[in-house]
């Protein structure tokens, strides 16, 4: 592997140094948060697939111009928007967005008489957002994120299964359970949809009963989901992503980072004399020593396309796409320094108190580059600073030109 050291000794804690780095940071362009990929329509023939990604790219568009209508209590602006909106804004009963804490459903019906059905049916119980046509329903959809989706099959212009496709392609919408309503209700339609993968079938008329029985099955599945999810991406002691979650992210970002030739930077952080923390105070003590420097991880980074782990143990990594080394160390001392001003004390310590040593590498990387010996060189820098005296950063650039094995 290829690799150029950015000064003789590697080794940063010089002021004068970071305040230089400090003022080339503050010029750098700020990081826009990357849009997911469309990959596809999971439609059953090309030309689906082509009107599909068609209407996805329309939809696209006017997402970024228009503010999608939501309906509430206080009857905004917003409801105004759409027409089938404004001649029922006092249907929803519930408090005010910004303190909503039910779970969020959106209606997708052409006529008005269903959309103030169902919200009168699940209103108390839910916060219900309406469209009356397909393309205001997938702009809200992924501005809104609801955690369902009422989709009526039979709409002008864009139908429930057409909709549906859209919502599937895009990565904002794709996790939303979707319930068609029909008034068609043959079984070839709804084995369509089902096979499509819509999670169940209302069928007109409606029956408030049922309505709210396939609604609270489909929203309790949503939430328990959810909560796996987040419970399978999270480091139980500390609350930051754990290392599964990390090891999926760096995979996605390295890819990413192949593609575009941005530069990518890495930190590792092991906390110095960590044994002796536990030793002199006990595991419980040790614990609360991880939060605490977790949270100050998680304070020293500020762009939202990073990315603060738990690595294992008392080792902890923080992902930065399109990050310069300059980028990197800066924040790498940010962190170092947050962790000493905790000034928690560690009797047994070189210092006295608890203290991390960081390694750094950033770079742009090339097709047949692997991202172990990134992980790899990182390492070896973290424990340069362990050896040159721990509480330290230590850092280098991976070679843009040559390729690495
Ligand atoms: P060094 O400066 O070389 O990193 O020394 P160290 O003592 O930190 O490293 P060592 O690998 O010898 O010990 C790591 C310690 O971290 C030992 C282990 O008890 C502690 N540790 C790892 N995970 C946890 C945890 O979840 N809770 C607590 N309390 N301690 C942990
Ligand atoms: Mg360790
Ligand atoms: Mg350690």
């Amino acid at each position: 592997m290829a690799m150029k050291s950015p000064d003789s000794d590697s080794q940063v804690s010089r002021s004068e140094e970071i305040e230089a780095f400090a003022q080339f940071k503050a010029s750098s362009p700020h990081l826009d948060a990357p849009g997911g990929a469309v990959t596809g329509s999971p439609s059953d023939s090309s030309r689906e697939a082509f009107q599909s990604s068609l209407l996805t790219e329309r939809y696209r568009l006017r997402t970024g111009l228009a503010t999608p209508a939501l309906l509430n209590t206080t009857g905004s602006s917003s409801v105004a928007d759409s027409p089938v909106l404004s001649s029922i804004p006092s249907m929803i009963a519930g408090p005010a967005a910004s303190r909503e804490r039910r779970p969020t459903i959106l209606v997708v019906d052409d006529e008005p008489l269903y959309l103030r059905l169902i919200a009168d049916i699940l209103g108390n119980d839910f916060r219900i957002l309406v469209a009356d046509e397909g393309m205001t329903g997938m702009e809200i959809a992924a501005t809104h994120v609801p955690q369902l989706i009422l989709l009526d099959l039979m709409m002008p212009v864009i139908d429930g299964f057409e909709v549906y496709r859209c919502l599937k392609a895009d990565p904002r919408t794709r996790e939303i359970p979707v319930i068609f309503i029909t008034g068609i209700g043959d079984v070839v339609t709804e084995t369509k949809g089902l096979r499509m993968g819509a999670v169940d079938y209302i069928n007109k008329p409606i029956n408030p009963d049922l309505v709210k029985a396939r609604v609270n099955t489909q929203i309790n599945l949503k939430l328990m989901r959810d909560k796996l999810l987040l419970l399978a991406v999270t480091d139980g002691l500390t609350g930051l992503a754990n290392r599964f979650h990390f090891d999926g992210m760096l995979a996605y970002e390295y890819a990413r980072h192949l593609r575009s030739g941005e530069e990518l930077a890495l930190i590792m952080l092991d906390i110095d004399q960590f044994k002796a923390f536990n030793d002199a105070y006990g595991h419980l003590n040790g614990d609360e020593c991880l939060r605490k420097i977790a949270k100050a991880l998680t304070k020293a980074v500020s762009r939202c396309t990073d990315l603060v782990a738990r690595y294992g143990g008392e080792e902890f990594v923080v992902l930065l796409p399109d990050t310069s080394l300059r980028g990197a160390v800066i924040i790498a001392e940010r962190i170092r320094n947050c962790i000493s001003d905790l000034a928690l004390p560690s009797k047994d310590a070189c210092a006295g108190f608890v203290t991390a040593s960081l390694g750094v590498v950033s770079g742009r990387f090339l097709k047949g580059s692997s991202i172990v010996d990134v992980l790899a060189e990182t390492d070896i820098q973290l424990y340069r600073a362990k050896a040159g005296g721990r509480n330290r950063v230590a850092f280098r650039a991976l070679e843009k030109s040559a390729p690495m094995h």
